[in-house]
This record gives structure tokens, C-alpha cells and sequence, in this order.
């Protein structure tokens, strides 16, 4: 086990490197035995530089064989290479080439960092520190370089050859090799970097941008699957037009180029002009992928894409900036997705999410800033809080400037920043500058961890005609930052008057109040309305402007009130979420449910079904009850995972039963004959039915059982066909075995839709999961070695499944425990990702505590833990 400083690296210590590579010529002999990669830095001197000062290149598991500087070799007492790094003890003090040559072995490269072997393609990772797996160099993202990468093959088994930007060259090699060049003109970091080799097949088409510059596009993949681009394809085309629009950002190259591999750390890489894609966020077709999946490839192809300005034009100074480009970007993506499908329904899928990932990170041991101030493993930092918390700050940035004040600010940041690495600050200030605002107190956002708490309490004083709203804000201590400072919330709300419509008031005092927006900047504030002629009911932290636990004092009555009223949707959809939320609460710690409050909850939910004006997908949303993980979180301390299941079954039924007439006539009605289409009114139709038929199914509705099987059984598309499975699976009914033994049987040879079953099989809530899971890892023929399959089946049995994963007798945990050992040897990133499921554990009851503290500490004691695995552990028993 490390110690807890060693290696520890702290934003306070950043400096500039004392030289610069301004240009870079990569050699890439691939063969089947390994690959010899020879490289040409042109290095000068930063200004001020002194004579004697070493020049440290990063390395990693590289073979050095040759060492020049400008053709001369170098003594061996010129320069000394060990593990991480390769010294040129006392390099020229002007410009000069220094040559290497290495030998790289892709083959045995589990990790996926630097360059691997995909299905017997070659391809390659970088980001964040994956290029000094290639060759050394200064691989840290300040170091801007041009690259030009000439790559041979042997042309049969890789008779496609891809680097970043133009191809400028290509030909014969002799003996069974072929050769291509590429160039890149634009002076890139070296985590952008990216190569491809091998035999596939693609799809193309072009896109010419706004200003008449035609693009070529392509999609490479595994042969056979080309169809299977197209949604992708298409999604591209859209993401380069909505940039163009909304941002007046244009595309750059001559050439696009997307690559979809089997196996691949994360979703997918943004390197210039060569995306790599994980493929389950390229292929779709409607009867293998879902809704979510088509939505999930549009959204990821439009945030690669999106990068190319925030990311690779503007980079990231250090990693600590690492949400300067992925908050940002992760803004844009869901930006892109509000305009293309429906913004209500987007910012409740988004907040959906932050709340099951991003607020779990915040409050837990692994809690740090968005702008992290250290880190021992980058890898480690990739987080909910970095992309979707950062993403979160800047849509308050944009909602506090205003739509014509952000683009202002943006395109500032455009014009000043274009092809350099920059910070946070250099973020915030052209903001600041374009809108004649002060950002410093905002700024505290990046670098304060921990969710906020908001308390609203109101008061009405009918002889004076004043209301009154008390606010207060307050942020728990989160590790390493024992206090905390109030931080500038934006806080959308109305008043709604007893007729349902907007209220206006006549003055307001006591805070900064513009238009229909509260900015608290202090710990409390109580702002006074006068000119109210009735009570109002407030709608508060409309469309989530802020991200917040947000606690007031409304009665049922008064959310159900807005349920019906609010002209905000996600307020609409957030009053039912908090009316759940509370007879949830109330029943964990024992509270009886009054049969008038279930009662009031379930004529709201059957309202909301009934309505016409209402669409959809927003009926999908809105019929639900707060998911058990954010029950527990609500509850907060000595939670018990198998009460909170079994008091979210039993409100599910108890709301939901009384409507089974209803909702079941709704599910028939909204059968679909017309073949499949993902758009956004398609796509609502079929998720407000499976959401139907997933209640039908939990509350155990007279006549519905046979329900999940019927349309599993006439499913028409992998939507309808998956989500009866997994309302079968997870209520576990008699059907839910054959259909599991089904679906396997049917589409057990597309590893991408193995995929969902290894999920909805880790997923069942019941005894026996553990062991069909360490049955399914220890066939000699489940791939260990493919991040995919391990996070489909693994990944979500201890993020997903919190029943057995926290069962009280500790063998979730001490299985996930021996798993991340196992695999931490071949992936330590997924290993470690797997790993941080555990965060739950500090607010677990007592037993389940001391089971899940054995496990974590059982797994400590293992020999030769890597950097990401022993981070985490050391996190999360610090905590
Ligand atoms: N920038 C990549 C993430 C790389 C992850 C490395 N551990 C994908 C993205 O956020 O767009
Ligand atoms: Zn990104």
C-alpha cells in the first residue's frame, strides 16, 4: 500500500516546463510481433531556461533502444531512463532534434492506455497520460505540438491506416507492408493524439460547413456492421450544424474521421479529427439497441465532436483544469440535446442523473471540488462531479448572464483562447469582462466541494399584504475541507396564486431579486413581497437552476397543488418526486401513511396520466417515485437497503394499484404498429408505455402478471423487448427465469446486447445474484479483458443493485472486493471504477458498516494494488 503522500500531485505546484516540443515526427512500425516507434522532437529552450537544466520526458513501459540529438547518438552519461522517465542530463540550450526509438508490445496491453489491440485492431488511448506509453515526452496537455505521423502496416491484416488530421501520403512498403502519412496542422496536446490500424469497414458521407468548406466524414467498425453507423453518422451531420448555429463554431480539418472498438476504458476519446468511439456508442439498430442507446450515441457523437472547440482548439493548461473542457462540453452536449428533442424532459433526465451519481460523489468519502487542487491518479478524477457538477456551474454561469450575455462570454473565450492551454480563471474572467461582472465569489463553485443545502421556509401576512420567503444555505464539510462559504445560487421560482396562475407582486426587498430570479449570495436572506393579495404557493429552483438539496416548508397539499399548476414542468415533475420522497421517509422511520395522503398522491398521479396537454415523455418521468438509492441518500444515516426496497414496493403498489384500470388501458392504447423511429415523440410513446407496464408489473395489479411476458414475447424492437425483461427480472416473477434463459439464448452472440442481460441479471434485487454472477465471471469464455462486459455485469451489481451489494451478511461486498483484486491486475481502471460502488458505505447501518470497512481493509492488505485501485481504497476508508 502506498503512503498517503507518495506521489501526490498539487495544483499549488504548478509550473511550466523549462522546455517546449514544438514539433513532433512519429515513425510507427507495426507488426504482429510489436511495434517500433521512432520519433523526431524538436525541443527548444523556454525563454530563461538555464544551462544544465535536465529535460524530463515522461515514459512507461517503454523499451529503449536508440537516444540521438541532432543524428549524434548519446553517450550513455548524457541521459538516464528509468520506470516513468527518460533524462537528457544536459540538452543544447537552443532548438534541437532529440531522436528515440522504442519498442512497444500492443498485444499485452490490458490496460487500454497508449497503443492496443482490439479485436486485432490497433488502435490507441491517450488521455490523460496514456502517450508516454508511445513514446517519451512532455505528456501533459501545456505542451502544444504539430504531428506529423508516418505509420507501415502489414497491409492484410491492417489495410487501414489512420493518424490525426490530412493524409498526406500513402503507398507500398514492400514485403507485405503498406505505408500512410498523416499531418496535422494544428498544434495539439499530446492526450489527443490517436492511431488506427486495421482491417474494417466504413461508412461515408460530408458536410459542408457554413462557410462552403466541404468535410469528409467517415465511420470506421468491425465489417459487417456498417448499417449499423448510420444513426451515428447522422447525429454527427446534426452535432456540426448545431454548433455552427448556436455557437458559430465551425469544423477545422478537411477530414472527420470516427472509429468504433470493442474494447475501450470509457465512452469515447475526442483526439483531433480521429475520434475513437467505444462501439456501444456507435452501433444501433432498432432491434439490438434501445431508445436510450440511440439517444445515448447522439449525445456522445455530438459531445466528441463538441470538443473539437472546447477541448482541442482551447485546451486544459494541467489536469486540474480538467472541467474547464468537460463541464463545459457535457453543457454543450445537453444543450444540443434540449434543441433537438424536448428541453423538460432532458433537464429531468439530466437531474435524474446528477442526483444518482453526482450527489452520491459529493457527499461521500470520494467528495472533492470540481476543480480538484490534488490528485495521485488522474484516471481517478474523471468524475460525476468534474463533468456533470461542471457542466451544472456552467449552465448557472449562462442562467445568471442571461442566453445573450453567455454567447457573449463565450465567444470572448473563443476569440482570446483559440490554440491555447488555459484555466478556469481565464474561463471566468472573459465572462466577467464580456458582461462587466464580478465572478470571484461564482468562482468559489469550482472549488468548493460538497452539495449545498437550501431551506426555504414562507410566511404570509394577509393585513399587510407581504410575503415573505427565508432563505438559508449551508454546505456540510466533505474531506480536506472541513468549512465551507456561501456560494452564489441562482434561484428561479414564481408565486402562484389559489387560482393556479402567476402571481405578480408589487415590490421586493431583502436580496437580489431580477426578474423571476432569487440570487442568494449569503448564508440567509429573507426577501419580502409586497402588493401579494393571497397567499401564494412559491414554485422554487425552477428547472433545477441551481444544484442543490433543496428542503421547504410546502405541505402535500401545496405540492400537489403544483403538480397541477406550476407553468415550470420540472417543478411539476419535482412537487410529485417530493410527495413520493416523503411518505417514503416517513415509512423508513416508521411514520404509518394516512390512507387521505396515498390517496391524494395517487389521484395526482392519475391526473397527470389523464392529462392532454401534457406529453409523453414527461407522463414517463413524472409517473415514478424516487428511486431506493435516493431514498437512501435522503435518508442519510444507518440506512438499511433491503427496508428501503421494501417500502418503495410497497408505496409503488399502494399508489400505483388503485390506477392499475387506467394505466393498463392507457398501456394498450399506446401499442404501436408503425415501425421503429428514435425521434423524440416515438421514443416518448414507447417510454411512457414501458414505464406503465414496469407499474403494472410492481404493483402486482390483478391480471397484469402475464403482462412483461406478452410483450417480450411480440417485442418489435430491442426498447419494448428489454424493458419487459427487466420489469419481469426485477420484480422477479415466475416468467422472469425462461425470459432471462430466452434472451440469452437470442442474443447471447452480440456482445453488445449480452451486455444488457449480464445488467438486468446483476440487477435483480433478490438472493442468488451473487452467485449467478461468479458463475457467468468464472466461465473460461467471459472475456476479463473487455471493460464492457465487467462494468455490464460487475459495474452494476455494486452501483446498481444496492440490495445485494450491501446485503447484511458482507458477501456483496467481499465479492466486489475479490473481483476488483482480480481485475485490478489486467485493468486497473476499471478495477478501480468498479471499486468506487463502496461509497455508499459511510452511511449504511452499523453491521452493514463494519462488513463493507472489512472488505475495503481485507482488499488493502493485497500486494501490488495499482495507483488507481489504491487511491480509491485510500479515499474511501479516509473518509
Ligand atoms: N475526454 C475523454 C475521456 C478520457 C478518459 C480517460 N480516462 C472523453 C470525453 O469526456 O469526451
Ligand atoms: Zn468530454
Amino acid at each position: 500500500m502506498r503512503t498517503e503522500t507518495e506521489h501526490t500531485i498539487f495544483l499549488k505546484d504548478y509550473t511550466p516546463s523549462p522546455y517546449r516540443i514544438v514539433s513532433v515526427d512519429l515513425d510507427f512500425r507495426i507488426t504482429a510481433a510489436n511495434t517500433r516507434v521512432v520519433a523526431q522532437l524538436t525541443v527548444e529552450p523556454r525563454e530563461g531556461t538555464a544551462p544544465g537544466t535536465p529535460l524530463v520526458l515522461d515514459g512507461d513501459e517503454l523499451t529503449l533502444t536508440s537516444i540521438a540529438i541532432d543524428g549524434a547518438p548519446l553517450a550513455v552519461s548524457a541521459y538516464a531512463s528509468d520506470a516513468d522517465s527518460l533524462t537528457i542530463v544536459e540538452p543544447p540550450l537552443r532548438r534541437f532534434v532529440l531522436e528515440t526509438e522504442v519498442f512497444l508490445q500492443p498485444e499485452g496491453n490490458t490496460k487500454l492506455m497508449g497503443l492496443y489491440r482490439s479485436s486485432g485492431t490497433w488502435c490507441t488511448q491517450c488521455e490523460p497520460e496514456g502517450f508516454r506509453r508511445i513514446t517519451y515526452y512532455l505528456d501533459r496537455p501545456d505542451n502544444l505540438a504539430t504531428f506529423k505521423v508516418r505509420m507501415s502496416a502489414p497491409l492484410d491484416v491492417a489495410p487501414v491506416l489512420l493518424a490525426n488530421g490530412n493524409l498526406i501520403d500513402k503507398g507500398d512498403a514492400g514485403d507485405g507492408l503498406h505505408y500512410a502519412v498523416w499531418e496535422d496542422p494544428f498544434p495539439k496536446p499530446a492526450y489527443l493524439f490517436a492511431l488506427v490500424a486495421g482491417d474494417l469497414g466504413s461508412i461515408s458521407d460530408s458536410f459542408t460547413t457554413a462557410s462552403g468548406r466541404k468535410v469528409a466524414l467517415a465511420i470506421y467498425c468491425t465489417h459487417g456492421k456498417e448499417e449499423q453507423c448510420l444513426w451515428a453518422m447522422d447525429s454527427l451531420k446534426r452535432s456540426m450544424a448545431w454548433d455552427e448555429r448556436r455557437f458559430g463554431r465551425e469544423y477545422d480539418l478537411d477530414v472527420f474521421n470516427i472509429v468504433a472498438v470493442s474494447d475501450f476504458n470509457f465512452g469515447a476519446m475526442e483526439n483531433k479529427g480521429l475520434n475513437i468511439f467505444n462501439d456501444r456508442l456507435v452501433f444501433a439498430q432498432p432491434d439490438t439497441a434501445t431508445d436510450g442507446d440511440y439517444e445515448g450515441i447522439e449525445r456522445v457523437i455530438a459531445h466528441e465532436y463538441f470538443h473539437n472547440w472546447t477541448g482541442n482548439r482551447i485546451t486544459c493548461r494541467d489536469w486540474f483544469q480538467l472541467c474547464l473542457k468537460e463541464g463545459l462540453t457535457v453543457y454543450r452536449d445537453q444543450e444540443f440535446t434540449s434543441d433537438e428533442r424536448s428541453r423538460a424532459v432532458k433537464r429531468i433526465s439530466d437531474v435524474v442523473g446528477l442526483r444518482a451519481a453526482q450527489f452520491p460523489e459529493d457527499g461521500g468519502p470520494l467528495a472533492h471540488p470540481a476543480r480538484p487542487d490534488q490528485y495521485r491518479e488522474i484516471n481517478n478524477f474523471y468524475t460525476a462531479t468534474v463533468y456533470e457538477k461542471g457542466a451544472e456551474i456552467v449552465r448557472m454561469l449562462a442562467t445568471l448572464l442571461g442566453e445573450a450575455g453567455f454567447r457573449k462570454g463565450m465567444d470572448l473565450y473563443f476569440e482570446r483562447h483559440d490554440g491555447e492551454a488555459t484555466t478556469i480563471e481565464a474561463f471566468l474572467a472573459v465572462f466577467a469582462e464580456a458582461n462587466g461582472m464580478d465572478l470571484d465569489q461564482f468562482k468559489t463553485w469550482y472549488l468548493q466541494a460538497g452539495t449545498p443545502r437550501v431551506t426555504v421556509s414562507d410566511s404570509y401576512d394577509a393585513a399587510r399584504q407581504t410575503y415573505t420567503l427565508k432563505l438559508d444555505q449551508e454546505t456540510l464539510p466533505t474531506p480536506g475541507q472541513p468549512t465551507k462559504e456561501a456560494l452564489v445560487l441562482p434561484i428561479k421560482f414564481g408565486l402562484i396564486g389559489p387560482n393556479g396562475s402567476p402571481m405578480a407582486w408589487g415590490g421586493v426587498s431583502g436580496a437580489e431579486v431580477r426578474d423571476e430570479m432569487i440570487v442568494l449570495d449569503k448564508a440567509s436572506a429573507e426577501i419580502t413581497f409586497t402588493g401579494v393579495p393571497n397567499k401564494p404557493v412559491p414554485s422554487l429552483l425552477r428547472g433545477f437552476s441551481a444544484p442543490v438539496n433543496l428542503t421547504t416548508n410546502l405541505t402535500q397539499d401545496d405540492q400537489l397543488f403544483l403538480a397541477r399548476h406550476d407553468s415550470d414542468p420540472f417543478n411539476r415533475w419535482q412537487a410529485l418526486q417530493d410527495v413520493g420522497m416523503a411518505l417514503a421517509v416517513d415509512a423508513v422511520n416508521g411514520k404509518p401513511w394516512s390512507d387521505a395522503a396515498i390517496k391524494a398522491l395517487s389521484d395526482a398521479f392519475g391526473d397527470t396520466l389523464a392529462s392532454d396537454t401534457l406529453d409523453d415523455a414527461f407522463k414517463a418521468l413524472a409517473l415514478s417515485v424516487p428511486a431506493e438509492s435516493q431514498i437512501a441518500r435522503t435518508v442519510g444515516k444507518d440506512v438499511d437497503p433491503s427496508r428501503i426496497h421494501e417500502v418503495r414496493d410497497r408505496l409503488v403498489k399502494a399508489v400505483f394499484e388503485p390506477l392499475a384500470v387506467p394505466m393498463l388501458r392507457a398501456y394498450l392504447k399506446l401499442a404501436s404498429d408503425l415501425p421503429y423511429a428514435p425521434d423524440a415523440a416515438s421514443t416518448g410513446r414507447r417510454a411512457l408505455r414501458n414505464r406503465l407496464l414496469g407499474l403494472l408489473v410492481a404493483s402486482e395489479a390483478a391480471g397484469t402478471a402475464s403482462l412483461a411476458s406478452q410483450q417480450y414475447a411480440e417485442a418489435r424492437n430491442m426498447t419494448d423487448r428489454l424493458a419487459a425483461l427487466a420489469a419481469s427480472a426485477g420484480a422477479w416473477t415466475s416468467d422472469a427465469p425462461a425470459l432471462l434463459a430466452d434472451f440469452r439464448s437470442r442474443f447471447g452472440a452480440d456482445p453488445l446486447v449480452l451486455d444488457k442481460w449480464l445488467t438486468v441479471t446483476a440487477s435483480v434485487p433478490f438472493d442468488g445474484v451473487i452467485e449467478r454472477i461468479a458463475a457467468i465471471l468464472a466461465d473460461p469464455a467471459f472475456p476479463k479483458t473487455n471493460p464492457n462486459r465487467l462494468r455490464s455485469l460487475v459495474g452494476s451489481f455494486a452501483m446498481g443493485n444496492p440490495t445485494q451489494f450491501a446485503r447484511a451478511d458482507g458477501a456483496g461486498f467481499r465479492f466486489v472486493a475479490d473481483f476488483v483484486a482480480e481485475v485490478d491486475k489486467i485493468n486497473p481502471q476499471v478495477a478501480a471504477r468498479v471499486l468506487t460502488g463502496f461509497r455508499i458505505w459511510p452511511m449504511l447501518e452499523s453491521g452493514r458498516r463494519e462488513a463493507a470497512k472489512a472488505a475495503l481493509t481485507g482488499l488493502q492488505g493485497t500486494s501490488g494494488l495499482s495507483r488507481n485501485t489504491a487511491d480509491i481504497l485510500t479515499r474511501m476508508l479516509a473518509g
